[in-house]
């Protein structure tokens, strides 16, 4: 008997985070009609060509929604006492329900302590202790976007999660930490690999969900996937030939796969569209 090849559905991130800023305007005007308009702060420190991109898009992103957002572009040399002094006044400041603070930041900076200075009630990453502790006891405020949005897709393909095999390849605080957790509050056996893990291909083989946030092209191969599997590329790396390209080896795992998302137009848009969501929570949770 010869296996088939087959053709592993497509996951649009485009198409949802489409759909997805569709809601979020319509609670904008629902909050309108209350007087309320939402606001995001975004910080951006230095020059980063990668983080000015995200964070013009980021902006982009509100103006379309409604949301009002503020960006401050702070040079490189700026000192943590002044970054921290921007967020204080940020907390204070009523218009604003959520604030962002791009990373990764300069050097000389200490990313924990600038985070931890932004109010847990207006962390719109989600990356705050408080957020992260949270969503461990099952009780999130704000969820970290990327994640949240794989959450989103996995709810849109259809896919399985209560008593699935879920398997998870990257440990950061960023993806892979909150993403095992929010697997496993939905029901998933989950596994949470990475570089010291021995036998990657044996864990991956066994996923009902694979998720991949390593930052290597190419890692996941058709071999390593269960057919039918829902695979889901966080990868985001520039190729060899310039091109963006995910960590899922696309052509080959597409034969096996269930469902896969590209890259781009995969992972990458839902994370901008939760970053709104996040947003409208906010103001949603501040104006009640
Ligand atoms: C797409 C990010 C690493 C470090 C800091 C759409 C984005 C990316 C790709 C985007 C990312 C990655 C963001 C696509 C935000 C995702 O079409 O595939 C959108 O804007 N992202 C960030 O703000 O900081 C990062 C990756």
């Amino acid at each position: 008997m010869s296996s088939v090849p087959t053709t592993a559905r497509l996951i649009d991130g485009n198409a949802l985070a489409r759909s997805i800023r569709d809601d979020v305007a319509r609670r904008v005007a629902a909050l309108a009609a209350r007087g309320v308009v939402p606001g995001l702060a975004v910080v951006l420190v230095g020059e980063n060509p990668a983080s000015a991109v995200y964070v013009r898009n980021k902006v982009k992103d509100c103006a379309e929604v409604g949301i009002a957002s503020t960006l401050d572009r702070l040079p490189a040399d700026t000192s943590e006492t002044a970054l921290l002094e921007r967020i204080v006044a940020l907390n204070a400041d009523p218009a604003v329900h959520g604030i962002l603070v791009q990373l990764p930041l300069p050097e000389h900076i200490d990313e924990h302590r600038v985070i931890e200075a932004i109010s847990p009630a207006k962390d719109a990453d989600g990356f705050h202790v408080s957020n992260v502790g949270q969503l461990v006891v099952g009780e999130p405020l704000f969820r970290p976007c990327t994640p949240y949005g794989v959450m989103k897709m996995l709810e849109h393909a259809g896919t399985r999660l209560d008593g699935a095999e879920a398997v998870v390849i990257g440990r950061s605080n960023i993806v892979g930490k909150p993403q095992a957790l929010m697997l496993l509050a939905a029901g998933a056996t989950v596994t949470v690999c990475h570089s010291r893990t021995r036998d990657l291909a044996a864990h991956t083989r066994r996923a009902d969900i694979l998720v991949a946030a390593v930052g290597r092209p190419n890692l996941v191969t058709a071999d390593m996937v269960k057919p039918g599997a829902t695979v889901i590329d966080v990868g985001m790396n520039r190729g060899a030939d310039g091109k963006l390209c995910g960590d899922v080896d696309f052509a080959g795992v597409s034969r096996v796969a269930g469902a896969i998302t590209p890259v781009p137009g995969g992972v990458g848009p839902m994370t901008r569209a939760m970053l709104l969501v996040n947003t409208i929570e906010a103001a949603e949770r501040g104006a009640r």
